[in-house]
């Protein structure tokens, strides 16, 4: 009984210690979108019919609005020379657009994409979105931060873990049915994250979903998160990719092969 008993206990923690709480999912693409090579994609958002693109690079950031539609630009942005856009979020009557680097949260009115205020944040800014009443955002590190939308205090922060280890580099995010979604940057995958307790709860591998031909010198990492909140569909791109793609999300151990 006492050997039983001692590996019993071996067995069962060796059981805890493989045990993976985190669902693992592939993708099926369901349908594509054009998209400009030159979006140094930082943040992607649909609402109302409009998609809200914000991009990066120094000289070259822009917040755009987009009729989803058809793709048509209906209004544009430029952001300081020396601003280096980040992620975007539509809340209310306004835009919210981080900056990287200059410690600044930049406020838009939503009607005609005017600047508003710049808020102050107190690190970087990397993906941003928000859960109906706080701003979230991630700063580069495994943290995500929830924000008073009105003046960028920080009312929370969550460490973000996968089976207990940090997940850093957080980057775009978007909040779908009660969860985080998150980029991990230069990672071909997004993660989905539990608001309340930061763990992950889900793993999306989408690798190989820009296929090798449409690939440039130029072409940078997956990153940009949309739900078309009409329809539920799940748009992503990467850093100034061809094309935005409607995913399907399916469980790994239920996949077949990936369409293209
Ligand atoms: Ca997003």
């Amino acid at each position: 009984m006492k050997a039983c008993h001692l590996i019993c206990s071996a067995l069962l923690a060796l059981v805890a210690l493989t045990a993976s709480a985190t669902e693992r999912y592939t993708f099926k693409i369901l349908e594509k979108k054009p998209q400009s090579r030159s979006h140094f994609v930082q943040g992607l958002q649909i609402i109302d019919g409009m998609l809200f693109v914000g991009t990066g690079g120094y000289g070259q950031s822009r917040l755009l609005q987009y009729r989803f539609t058809d793709g048509e630009l209906l209004a544009e942005q430029r952001l300081h020379p020396r601003l280096f856009g980040e992620g975007i979020t539509v809340l209310g009557e306004h835009i919210y657009q981080l900056t990287w680097r200059a410690r600044r949260l930049l406020v838009y009115r939503r009607a005609d994409l005017q600047p508003l205020v710049a808020l102050s944040i107190p690190g970087q800014g990397w993906g941003l979105t928000h859960n109906g009443s706080q701003l979230i955002y991630s700063d580069g590190s495994h943290r995500l931060y929830f924000l008073d939308p009105d003046t960028a205090q920080r009312q929370r922060t969550v460490a973000v873990l996968e089976d207990g280890m940090p997940v850093a580099r957080l980057n775009e995010l978007e909040w779908i049915d009660g969860a985080v979604w998150a980029n991990v940057w230069q990672e071909d995958r997004i993660v989905i994250i539990d608001p309340a307790t930061g763990e992950v709860t889900g793993s999306i591998d989408l690798q190989g979903l820009l296929p090798l031909p449409e690939r440039e010198p130029s072409t940078d990492v997956l990153n940009g998160i949309a739900v078309n909140p009409e329809d539920g569909g799940i748009w992503v791109t990467g850093k100034n990719w061809p094309w935005m793609y409607r995913i399907e999300v399916r469980p790994a151990t239920a996949a077949g092969p990936v369409s293209r």
